[in-house]
């Protein structure tokens, strides 16, 4: 955990930001698997993690701006749960590590809200995904709760919406990491490399895609970490979010491996390397790897505070286009074929994500109101769509930069029966690329005040990296 003052000054800021009504944020609970003892791993919520460090079950906390109260609700450990669960520090001890000194019993929560509620104070809560978290607040507020930010809610409203003003305040914050968060990042980030050199030295023909994605789980498990998401470890590259571990690995093959750490404080890694099984990368494979690494460094270099990743993205788009159209694929002008979204039939996911406690930072808030500037709307055209953040970019922004080249079949068929793009694919030469697969390659970054580092240390990705590794 932090000092108990980066916690309280974090509160601080928030108050002074919103200007009134309360704040109400639930942690998670322990969520059951296929019976009611048997859980998930439990995993805090982010936003509670945040502004109150408290990385257990069984929470809520209220930051009542109007009367300038701050109250953790939980309870205190039964006999019984030191049984099961061993002693544990008290509910106040743990509250005064980050620097909470009132706490209430868990029960006391919803009488409080009621009186709020009676007092016409506005209700702040950031946007639910857990189902058992949605039945929480529509008891407490005593209405359908919705998922959609909106107004705070006021006792008589018919639902009550997130309160949007809240998404957009906490996302100025959490979105400029500080010094000891960009430690907990360079940690996660560290380990995520690590796992995937140990993929990069250890896969080889006859292997299974599970062998790699075990031995890559076990790097961050061994520590005592976990992933910051389910890992993508397969030879079939161009589906994007492949999660099944069932190929074998053939001489020729190419595997992608998109796999992160989460530290003990819960700091996402998120990296992207695609490697040859084989000794090498066939001459083909070479040829789109070059212009993915080249795509991949031109974006890396471009950035700096005050250029939008959506310049970014469309510049790695026209990078991608241009190289395409050496190997024949694609014709006409690069950025015109970019701007026109003829290359997101090469690459129809966004140039990367904002990165923090959670992988895809905040997500939950929804994506436009993270990763946009304020009352923005995305591009709602096929690719555009697909990128996470777009809002020009600012010191202490960390972030994924992630191109990645792949030749979907489905995909392929539909654009060519359409017409689709025409001026910009070469449909007949695309043909001949049909059951390429696909490639990504993927590091963290962050914007310091004149330019951009990457976070952590450096994943290997150069084909003599790569190579060398392999020996
Ligand atoms: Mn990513």
């Amino acid at each position: 955990m932090f000092p108990p003052q980066i916690y309280a000054e974090r509160r601080q800021r928030l108050q002074q930001t919103l200007g009134g009504g309360l704040v109400l944020m639930l942690g998670n609970g322990i969520a059951s698997y296929n019976y009611p003892d048997n859980n998930y791993p439990f995993r805090q919520d982010s936003t509670f993690l945040y502004f109150f460090g408290l990385d257990y079950e069984g929470l809520a906390a209220i930051i009542d701006i109007d009367n300038d109260q701050t109250i953790v609700f939980g309870d205190e450990l039964t006999l019984d749960d030191i049984i099961w669960s061993g002693v544990q520090p008290t509910l106040v001890e743990r509250c005064a590590a980050v620097g909470v000194s009132e706490t209430r019993p868990l029960a006391t929560l919803s009488r409080h809200i009621e009186l709020a509620l009676e007092k016409r104070q506005p209700i702040h809560f950031v946007p639910p995904y857990r189902g058992h978290t949605i039945l929480w607040l529509e008891q407490l507020l005593g209405t359908k709760v919705s998922t959609t930010p909106g107004d705070a809610f006021l006792k008589g409203m018919p639902v009550a919406t997130p309160s949007l003003e809240l998404c957009y305040n906490i996302a100025d914050m959490r979105n400029h990491k500080s010094p000891e968060e960009l430690e907990q990042l360079a940690e996660a980030v560290d380990i995520t490399v690590t796992m995937h050199e140990t993929a990069i030295r250890l896969v080889q023909p006859g292997m299974h895609e599970k062998d790699i994605a075990a031995a890559v789980g076990e790097v961050c498990q061994r520590l005592g970490y976990f992933f910051s998401f389910p890992t993508i470890c397969t030879n079939h590259g161009e589906t994007l979010h492949n999660h099944g571990y069932i190929h074998s690995l053939r001489e020729g093959d190419m595997l992608l491996l998109d796999a992160g750490a989460e530290n003990a404080m819960h700091y996402a890694g998120d990296c992207t390397t695609t490697m040859p099984v084989g000794r090498e990368f066939t001459d083909r494979q070479k040829a789109v790897y070059r212009v993915l690494i080249d795509t991949y460094e031109k974006a890396a270099a471009q950035l700096r505070p005050g250029i939008t990743y959506r310049e970014c993205h469309v510049a790695a788009w026209a990078n991608i286009a241009a190289g395409l159209k050496e190997l024949g694929i694609m014709k006409g002008d690069p950025m015109e074929a970019a701007e026109a979204g003829a290359v997101a039939m090469f690459m129809p996911h966004g140039l990367g994500h904002m990165m923090g406690l959670d992988v895809h930072d905040m997500e939950n808030y929804g994506e436009v109101h993270v990763g946009y500037p304020r009352g923005a709307h995305k591009d709602p055209r096929f690719g555009f769509a697909s990128l996470r953040l777009g809002r020009m970019l600012e010191p202490g922004f960390v972030f994924t930069v992630e191109p990645g080249i792949y030749f979907i079949p489905d995909l392929i068929d539909q654009w060519k029966a359409a017409g689709r793009f025409a001026d910009f694919i070469c449909y007949d030469e695309l043909q001949h690329w049909r059951d390429f697969g696909g490639m990504r390659n993927e590091e963290d970054y962050l914007i310091t005040s004149d330019g951009a580092r990457r976070v952590g240390r450096k994943k290997p990705y150069t084909l003599d990296e790569l190579a060398a590794l392999r020996r």
